[in-house]
């Protein structure tokens, strides 16, 4: 049994949805595009599984939250694939692809062939047991990749109200759920080894107005430690997290947030792989692939051509702006240059909310309000901003210091820098 299609993406999650929608303002014919994606429901915006989805009062729900609404684009139901005639396999997955033969395998055991493949496998969460911790699989433990996790940190959530949760990990998911469990009026204790919060990216001085704010929601920090092991109660279920240095802290519910892994192994030994990624070139093309093969978000790693390296980016606008860019690239290859993409991160918690651009490395420049008002940072390598934090800014706010980034200044005078704050940004 088989199909053959023009484009196929493998893989349903936020790059496959701004992908099919940029395939059809281009214009595309019925059958010519399919989506096989081992999510059991259309791509949707995942950002949304650890803000809206999570709150006690009006949750989001889809099909509220179908791609590609976070860019103020179509919601794209499964009726938007049908009407446009786009065959979307839902709940299989594929098992193996060969790209000699431009097939793919799916779990019904049905051969998928294309002329184009865009790969948007994402990623997967990291399990405990990979950091030699048995448990992951106890009731209350939760994990927060898809829609199933999300579905399970509300159920646990609400069955432990005024109780106890122990959050593992101080990165995005640890951030953002620890806000999300405290709006549910549970009490928080976040752990995790490095000596601050969002480690990867925030300053000391960033994470410690974080941490502030947290605490002052009650949320506790113990820090530069990890789990050891859980201890269980009869029924199988986590009563208690036990930490490395031998504190022991009770849980009604653990959530673990502890980085992700890249979907790449339909594709190991076939494709090169780089920074944990798909290695693709400036058109997002993987290797050996006769130029038919693409790889789009999370699972991608792409020469940043601002910084003159390659980096895999673990964010949404990535994963939208790359899934587009492969399109246009196979589409209108004559008339797409290269993807020249300005990485772009942010993040809302309580009634905070932050952006990023660009890189960090070199030197770092503080400026605004750091006790509760509006503050930032830049980043200044080889004597050029290379990168621009703001907390609590304005629509115009961010749009200036995105653009100061991109243009990458010269910065002869730190000290300048941090006197004119904001203001530098706002006048380039
Ligand atoms: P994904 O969205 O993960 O989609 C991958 C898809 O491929 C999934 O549907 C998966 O099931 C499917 N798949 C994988 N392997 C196979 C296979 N073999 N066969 C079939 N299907 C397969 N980023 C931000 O910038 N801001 C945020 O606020 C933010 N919030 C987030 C909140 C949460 C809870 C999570 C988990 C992530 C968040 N991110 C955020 C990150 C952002 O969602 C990701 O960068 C983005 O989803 C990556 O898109 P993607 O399409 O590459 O991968
Ligand atoms: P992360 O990389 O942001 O953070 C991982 C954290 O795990 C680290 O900060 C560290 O504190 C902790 N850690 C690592 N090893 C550990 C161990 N052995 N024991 C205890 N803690 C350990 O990853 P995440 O928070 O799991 O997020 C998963 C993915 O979701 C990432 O790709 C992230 O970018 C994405 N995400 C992004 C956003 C956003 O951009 N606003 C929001 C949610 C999720
Ligand atoms: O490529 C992979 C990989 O390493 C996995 O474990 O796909 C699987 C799943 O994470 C896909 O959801």
């Amino acid at each position: 049994m088989g199909r053959a299609f023009v484009y196929v993406i493998v893989g349903g999650g936020v790059a496959a949805g701004y992908a099919a929608l940029e395939f059809t303002k281009r214009g595309i014919s019925s059958g010519e595009l399919c989506i096989i994606s081992d999510e059991p429901v259309a791509p949707y915006e995942r950002p949304a599984l650890s803000k809206g989805y999570l709150l006690p009062e009006a949750p989001a729900r889809l099909p509220s939250f179908h791609t590609c609404v976070g860019e103020n684009e179509e919601r794209q139901t499964p009726k938007w694939y049908k009407e446009r005639g786009i065959e979307l396999v839902l709940g299989t997955r594929v098992k193996s692809a060969d790209l000699k033969r431009n097939t793919l395998l799916t779990s019904t055991g049905e051969t998928i062939s294309y002329k184009f493949l865009i790969i948007a496998t994402g990623a997967r969460a990291l399990k405990l047991e990979e950091f030699g911790v048995k448990g992951s699989d106890a009731e209350n433990v939760c994990y927060l990749r898809d829609l199933a996790d999300a579905n399970r940190v509300v159920d646990v959530m609400q069955s432990c109200t005024g109780g106890n949760a122990v959050v593992i990990g101080g990165g995005y998911i640890g951030m953002e759920c620890a806000a999300s469990l405290v709006i549910n009026k549970i009490n928080v204790t976040m752990v995790f080894p490095e000596a601050h919060c969002m480690a990867r990216l925030f300053t000391p001085e960033i994470a410690s107005f974080y941490e502030g704010y947290y605490e002052s929601k009650g949320v506790k920090f113990v820090k530069g430690t990890v789990l050891s092991s859980f201890e269980f109660d009869s029924n199988g279920k986590v009563a208690a997290v036990i930490l490395r240095d031998g504190n022991r802290l009770p849980a009604d519910m653990v959530v673990v947030g502890i980085g992700i892994r890249p979907n790449t192994t339909l594709f190991e030994g076939q494709l090169a792989l780089e920074k944990g990624g798909i290695k693709v070139n400036g058109r997002l093309q993987a290797s050996n692939s006769n130029g038919s093969v693409y790889a789009v978000g999370d699972v991608a790693t792409f020469p940043v051509k601002l910084f003159g390296e390659t980096r895999r980016l673990e964010h949404v606008d990535s994963a939208r702006k790359s899934a587009r860019y492969a399109v246009a690239a196979i589409m209108d290859p004559e008339n797409t240059g290269e993807f020249d993409y300005l990485p772009f991160f942010y993040s809302r918690v309580f009634a905070l909310s932050w952006q990023f651009y660009g890189d960090i490395g070199g030197e770092v420049i503080h400026f605004g309000d750091f006790s509760g008002g509006k503050f930032g940072a830049y980043w200044v390598s080889n004597g050029h901003l290379v990168g621009s934090f703001l907390e609590g800014g304005t629509k115009e706010e961010y749009k200036a210091i995105s653009k100061a980034t991109r243009l990458k200044p010269a910065i002869d005078d730190l000290a300048m820098l941090e006197t004119q704050g904001l203001g530098f940004a706002l006048a380039v």
